[in-house]
């Protein structure tokens, strides 16, 4: 046979099994063994090293011609294959847009991050901007500032925790009353949120770990009937329009006089429960007038200016706003307890 029909017969079997190949794979094969350059066209082109010259041009023209069809051939058939195995692919992964989404899973705010939130916005409303203080603190002005200098009785109110005589983990956030007014001069009207610290024996109302939220405003002529209404304002907007507030005194070195509020139980509607003790009241946050030496400590002129200072603490809030039992809860990271909250 001469090589001119041996393609021929090559290019038959070819386009033949070209047909029958069912898949890109078996594509793949086919043009391996017939175009591929151990291929049985590239062997044609060798074995026409042993041709007479003159037949050389002719054969391999033939050779070529077939190269071109069945390459044309091998290039329909692949398209062809494609729209198979994709039209294959569409109907395997057809979706059904029917079918009810997943539900995603969304987290949520903690309930103190809340509880801070909706204290901001209480103070915010009344004017009071938001600001920020170190949680390691120095003495100085944890306490020193605050007249209360080393051996004071009233830090025995604080169980502290030291990491050397000068530096101690904030142990409430008035030393931000110093650190704001050392920035600033009056009109002052700041809010201070963060972390405190204290060596407690932990029970249901203390942790050793809570937030506090400070209040400082100083001004001319600020009075005890400002802090009165700045606190009752607040009072009701956080517990409802209906709360009954008592201002009661009380002691704290840094402010004279110091007074704390309690508002009446909003579980037993004052008459007396296990929540509020029996008293009928619950307290809220403690209070004062800036003490005119904790003024001057920062060289604000007491007699031109005074003020009034607050702390509360959120964790307290948060109890008795939603009637947990145990304050020791909030930061458990139980996903069954703080879930309830969403
Ligand atoms: C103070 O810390 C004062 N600095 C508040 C203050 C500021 C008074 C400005 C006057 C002027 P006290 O120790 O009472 O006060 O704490 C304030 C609030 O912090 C408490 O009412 C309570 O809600 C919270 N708190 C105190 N200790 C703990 C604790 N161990 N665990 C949880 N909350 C606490």
């Amino acid at each position: 046979m001469s090589i001119q029909d041996q393609v021929a017969e090559m290019q038959q079997r070819a386009l033949g099994e070209l047909e029958t190949a069912s898949d890109l794979v078996a594509l793949d094969e086919w043009r391996l063994k017939y175009l591929g350059k151990k291929g049985e066209l590239t062997g044609f082109l060798r074995s026409m090293g042993s041709l007479p010259a003159e037949e050389r041009p002719v054969v391999g023209q033939v050779v070529n011609a077939a190269r071109k069809l069945l390459e044309e051939a091998d290039g329909l058939r692949q398209t062809r294959l494609q729209a198979i195995a994709l039209d294959q692919r569409l109907a395997a992964d057809r979706v059904d847009v029917t079918l009810p989404g997943r539900p995603v899973e969304t987290g949520r705010v903690h309930i103190i991050t809340r509880t801070m939130r909706e204290i901001e916005s209480a103070f915010k409303a009344m004017g009071f901007q938001v600001a920020e203080g170190p949680e390691v603190e120095l003495d100085f002005y944890n306490f020193e500032q605050l007249n209360m200098p080393p051996g004071h009785p009233a830090r025995s109110m604080h169980d502290t925790f030291y990491f050397s005589e000068s530096v101690v983990l904030r142990t409430h956030t008035s030393p931000n009353q110093i650190r704001v007014m050392e920035k600033q001069k009056p009109p002052i009207r700041v809010i201070v949120p963060g972390k405190c610290y204290r060596s407690e024996a932990t029970d249901a109302t203390h942790d050793f770990m809570f937030y506090q939220v400070e209040g400082l405003a100083v001004d001319r002529n600020v009075t005890l009937a400002d802090l009165r209404g700045t606190l009752t304002d607040f009072a009701r907007r956080l517990f409802g329009a209906e709360r009954k507030v008592r201002f009661r005194c009380d002691y704290f070195p840094y402010v004279e006089p110091g007074v704390d509020l309690s508002i009446d139980c909003m579980l037993c509607g004052g008459k007396g429960c296990r929540v509020c003790k029996y008293s009928g009241w619950l307290e809220i946050l403690g209070a004062g007038m800036v003490h005119p030496q904790v003024l001057r400590n920062v060289d604000i002129d007491s007699e031109k200016y005074s003020g009034f200072a607050f702390g509360m603490g959120p964790s307290r809030i948060a109890l008795l706003k939603y009637g947990i039992d145990d304050i020791r809860q909030f930061f458990r990271n139980d996903l069954r307890f703080l879930e309830q909250f969403a």
